[in-house]
């Protein structure tokens, strides 16, 4: 009597999957995925067999993708979360948004505590590069919520950002029943606090919403997602220029000839993306020739 299910979250060394009949099972991960060294994620949908002791998981099935941080399968949507105040991290937003552009799933940038300070300019850059942004006030009860719950339907979803930017928040917010936890910004350093510490998976109408564990600013720094090659095409903004430098291996760094540069001069690339960009592909210069050493 196999079942087929979703794992909602791990805990400990279980799984919480949600199976076709809408009931929730606490399942061990079978020996021999232990021994594959794969490990079930939030996220997977999984096939669950009886055993004598419980539920056991027994298959992961095909992923779509997978995301390093936080670690979760099958990722349709991605809520990436920004302060307004204290100084939105816009490093981690360009870094994030070009994760999710390289692994083709959806971005809709939420700038969260918009009662702060004023972020309409923020906003109304990363909607001219195309993506959909929202200014929200999770904690005013006024800041209607109800069309992200539209998105998230028929997808998994979760939501992404450093600590205390107000991801929690905004889950207690579409979950009033559920009893999530959110943490005070440190006073000393307008930081999080890591409050949230496992990725969790929510049920909504046809779809999930994931709160996730924030970043740290050294974690964001240090892990790599892709070569340097692939960055280019990771800032969709690039792509009516990047055929046109004068060099056909152009990194848009520093080249003589290079249309991207060319572009930021112009103003049609925003300087502040294209130095994101240059630090970027500096970091993952680094992470090369490091890993060629060893
Ligand atoms: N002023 C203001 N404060 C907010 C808003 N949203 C959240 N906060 C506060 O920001 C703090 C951090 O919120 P959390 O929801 O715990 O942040 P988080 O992103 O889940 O943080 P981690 O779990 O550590 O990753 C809490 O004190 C919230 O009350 C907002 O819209 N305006
Ligand atoms: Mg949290
Ligand atoms: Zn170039």
């Amino acid at each position: 009597m196999t079942k087929q299910g979703l794992i909602l979250k791990g805990i400990g060394g279980n799984y919480e999957v949600l199976v076709e009949d809408g009931t929730k099972m606490v399942c061990r991960a079978r020996g021999a995925l232990r021994h594959e060294r794969l490990s079930p994620l939030p996220g997977d949908r999984v096939l669950c067999s009886p055993q004598e002791n419980g539920f056991v998981i027994e298959q992961i099935l095909p992923r779509k993708n997978v995301l390093v941080r936080p670690r979760m399968a099958n990722v349709d949507l991605i809520f990436l979360v920004l302060a307004a105040a204290p100084e939105p991290d816009l490093f981690a937003c360009d870094k994030l948004t070009a994760i999710a552009e390289h692994l083709g799933i959806e971005v809709v940038i939420l700038i969260n505590k918009a009662d702060l300070a004023d972020a309409s300019v923020l906003a109304g850059q990363y909607a001219s590069i195309g993506y959909e942004t929202r200014l929200i006030s999770a904690c005013d009860p006024r800041t209607s919520l109800e069309d992200i719950l539209t998105k998230v339907r028929g997808k998994i979803a979760c939501l992404m950002g450093n600590s205390g930017v107000g991801k929690s928040t905004i889950l207690s917010r579409l979950f009033p029943e559920q009893e999530i936890r959110t943490g005070q910004v440190s006073q000393r350093s307008q930081r999080g606090r890591h409050t949230t510490r496992t990725v969790e998976l929510y049920a909504v109408q046809n779809g999930f919403l994931a709160d996730t564990p924030g970043f740290s600013l050294v974690e964001l720094e240090e892990f790599s997602f892709l070569d340097k090659q692939q960055l280019p095409a990771a800032f969709r903004e690039f792509s009516p220029y990047v055929e046109q430098c004068l060099f056909h291996d152009c990194s848009h760094t520093s080249e003589k000839g290079c249309a991207v540069r060319r572009a930021v001069e112009e103003g049609k690339i925003l300087a502040r993306r294209h130095e994101n960009y240059c630090r970027l592909y500096e970091q993952l210069r680094g992470y090369k020739e490091w890993q060629t050493k060893k």
